[in-house]
């Protein structure tokens, strides 16, 4: 049975940027429920993936050094690791990921066919299609079943989970393993990530839900990594029951995740109280600062970012506009708020008194290269885990 967490109403698509300031946003309910029998926390009310994974998506993972690095050494790791005959990455985006491996031993898919295009022109074979059972046989009878398949921030985007982890199996060799990129949902919770809820993100996965599903569908984790990019990521390797890795998972995350409440429906009730309350503090705090005259820019239009400002009811009395480094984003505008995004340049930082980190993942990336704004005495505003200036 499915129990509410947490609703939230009239809220535009993250990813959903407007050409003008006139254009009209579409704006969805979104309720997050927790699932009593798999420990799964959800979104229900989905909108159609076509609607948000489509020729126009403007997220480029390759936006900054820290997933640069981040990918490089996945791909690097992995393949010492495993030693795989044949790869596949699903979700493969600006091929951050893949790129790493040989072009004759690798292949992707990725739905967001301005990005399959990019990187088929890379020379990476590349399946402009959604992950279902016609895009699988595809795949699988053009190129045979795979040692390796890599999937980051993408299992977690799709609204058929059964299906895509069940095709994922049937096409790994028997011996094949599974490598899932996710956030983790243990992190979501300790640093109140209220952001990380979104339409895009379907699934919230810990350790507990994950085993659940994939144990139900003749699978088993045998490894778990943990990483700080994107605010928390879990690497879940994955293989088929009989086969023949030693489970080598550290109970010290199991025994984290059972502290939290990941697994407790009360516990997690707690934590949507204090998210609750951190949001009307992001609107107070805010419209105190521009009471006293200062501007307060966004720094990163990230998803998480239109989810904050439609969370919270922020709009253009509260964000001056957003700086951003990705082309696809600059000069649109942040769905209901009256928000322009414009193209960073490190010359404009010297106009600004406060940044709210949108970006608040790259933290530690932001502060270094912004340290002479700092020491000008640029403020920064982030809300993780509450809303704190940092000077
Ligand atoms: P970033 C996306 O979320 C959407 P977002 C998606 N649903 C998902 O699952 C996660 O990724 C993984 C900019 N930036 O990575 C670049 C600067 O401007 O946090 C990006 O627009 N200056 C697929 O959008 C954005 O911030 C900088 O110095 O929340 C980062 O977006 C840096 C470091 C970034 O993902």
């Amino acid at each position: 049975m499915q129990h509410k967490l947490i609703e939230f109403k009239n809220i535009a698509l993250s990813n959903d940027l407007l050409e003008s300031k006139n254009d009209k946003p579409n704006l969805y309910d979104l309720k997050v429920v927790f699932d009593d029998e798999t420990k799964l926390v959800q979104v229900v009310n989905n909108v159609n993936s076509e609607k948000m994974f489509n020729s126009t998506y403007v997220y480029d993972s390759s936006r900054s050094m820290t997933m640069l690095n981040h990918f490089e050494e996945a791909a690097l790791s992995l393949q010492k690791r495993f030693k795989p005959e044949l790869s596949l990455e699903i979700g493969s985006n600006s091929g951050i990921f893949i790129k790493h491996f040989p072009n004759d031993k690798s292949v992707a898919v990725e739905p967001c066919t301005n990005f399959s295009d990019l990187t088929n022109k890379m020379g990476i074979k590349t399946y402009g299609d959604f992950w279902n059972k016609s895009t699988q046989e595809k795949v699988v009878s053009e190129n045979g079943r795979f040692s390796l398949i890599f999937s980051s921030n993408t299992v977690s985007h799709v609204q058929n989970l059964q299906e895509t982890l069940q095709l994922i199996k049937e096409s790994l060799l028997d011996d094949g393993v599974f490598v899932l990129e996710t956030p983790s949902f243990l992190e979501v919770l300790k640093y109140n990530a209220f952001d990380q809820f979104y339409h895009e993100h379907q699934s919230y996965f810990s350790y507990i839900s994950v085993k659940n599903i994939v144990e139900k569908l003749g699978m088993r984790i045998f490894d778990l990594e943990q990483y700080s990019v994107h605010g928390g990521t879990y690497r879940f390797f994955i293989c088929k029951q009989d086969s023949s890795f030693e489970n080598v998972i550290d109970n010290k995350i199991i025994e984290d995740e059972i502290m939290f409440g990941v697994d407790d429906y009360d516990k997690l009730c707690g934590v949507m109280d204090t998210i609750k309350h951190n949001i009307t503090e992001i609107k107070r705090v805010i419209e105190e600062i521009k009471s006293n005259g200062h501007s307060v820019v966004g720094y990163g239009a990230t998803a998480k970012f239109t989810n904050v400002m439609n969370m919270c009811g922020l709009n253009n009395n509260h964000i001056d506009y957003v700086l951003d480094t990705t082309p696809l984003k600059n000069n649109k505008w942040i769905p209901n708020t009256n928000v322009q995004i414009r193209a960073y340049e490190p010359s404009k930082v010297k106009d600004v008194d406060y940044f709210y980190l949108g970006a608040w993942n790259y933290k530690n990336e932001v502060i270094n290269k912004e340290l002479q704004f700092i020491r000008n005495g640029g403020k920064f505003i982030t809300h993780i885990p509450e809303v704190t200036i940092l000077t």
